[in-house]
């Protein structure tokens, strides 16, 4: 059988549904190229001096790992001198990249979380990369981009999309007309479509959510998580298991893949964040994807995509996955 590649993919993309423009299908095609040599280090792990963390934090405080500083550079050389963009911004940079002068720029603006799920890199269990497109707001007189310009809801997103750095690489893509899953063929060093419309089960017996904050929650995902450990003889009538991988793309791959409801919701360690997730470039990527592939996503109470972000690393409380779920998490919202 001959399958598709990632080009082929774009090319019939833009030619049937017009979902993709060329400067998009450029863009997704460098991105996609960077994830192939970010998965490439990943994978030389101590062999690549790779792993460890460095000196520096980030503008979240957060200790950087030398594998996100080199992702981060990965993405920002790969998509600096294409002309399909206008900036960049990362979890791992406090504020915006526009394209230098040197370069021509395009219309599009790229966010990304260059290697989320670090706690797992020393410890050899799969990491990846999220990655958000937005379409920069015209501007008269090739005024130059600003952080404001990148503000803009989830709902507004033109690409989104993950890699998955496990035993198997994945891309995981929606440019708006569903879900598509290339798997990296290492020999030949291309993406193969392997699922061209994934779908979530609608239904599942599978919650993923750190159990370790359970003190510091709030009370509707307390009551939810209680009803669920209770199992068959507790008001939900089954039996949940769970799952923890502490890193989003490898968790939320899972619930993609079998189905299942992912939670980050906010709690009373930080009472003044809305939670531990970023919104522009994890919360909402991940949220187009699932609800591409049938899914829901909501802060417990909103849709995601919905939010209007005033700053450009914000957070967000997340509960995402399999939609009848997510549905009856957002019931015991509701029922506060
Ligand atoms: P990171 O982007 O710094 O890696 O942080 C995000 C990660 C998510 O991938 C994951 O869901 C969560 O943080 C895990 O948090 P915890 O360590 O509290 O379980
Ligand atoms: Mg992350």
């Amino acid at each position: 059988m001959t399958r598709k590649t990632l080009t082929q993919y774009l090319v019939e993309q833009q030619r049937e549904s017009g979902t993709v423009a060329p400067e998009v299908r450029l863009l997704i095609e460098v991105v996609a190229r960077a994830c192939k040599a970010i998965g490439h280090a990943v994978g030389k792990g101590a062999l690549g001096g790779v792993l460890g963390s460095l000196e520096s934090e980030n503008v979240q405080g957060e200790v950087q790992k030398k594998l996100d500083v080199m992702s981060n550079d990965i993405l920002l050389e790969a998509n600096e001198w294409g002309g399909h963009l206008a900036a960049m911004a990362s979890e791992e940079m406090e504020t915006i990249h526009p394209i230098p002068n040197r370069y021509p720029k395009g219309e599009y603006l790229l966010l990304f979380d260059p290697l989320d799920g670090s706690s797992n890199i020393d410890v050899n269990v799969s990491i990846g990369t999220i990655f958000s497109v937005l379409k920069a707001p015209h501007k008269e007189g090739g005024q130059a981009v600003t952080e404001a310009d990148f503000l803009q809801p989830g709902s507004s997103q033109v690409v989104a999309g993950y890699a998955v750095y496990g035993p198997q690489t994945m891309l995981v893509l929606t440019v708006g007309a569903g879900v598509a899953v290339f798997t990296l063929d290492r020999e030949q060093g291309a993406w193969v479509l392997t699922n061209d419309n994934l779908q979530i089960p609608a239904d599942t017996k599978e919650f993923s959510i750190n159990m370790s904050n359970m003190r510091h929650w709030d009370t509707p995902v307390k009551r939810y998580i209680d009803d669920c450990l209770a199992g068959e003889e507790g008001p939900l009538a089954k039996n949940y298991n769970m799952r923890w991988i502490a890193s989003m793309v490898a968790d939320v791959h899972r619930l993609l893949t079998r189905g299942g409801i992912f939670m980050y919701p906010w709690d009373k360690r930080e009472p003044n964040k809305p939670g531990k997730l970023r919104l522009m470039y994890e919360a909402n990527p991940m949220s187009f994807i699932v609800e591409q592939a049938g899914g829901r996503a909501i802060t417990g109470t909103e849709r995601i995509m919905d939010i209007q972000p005033d700053q450009l690393h914000q957070r967000v409380s997340v509960v995402l996955g399999s939609r009848n779920e997510v549905d009856r998490v957002k019931s015991y919202f509701d029922a506060k």
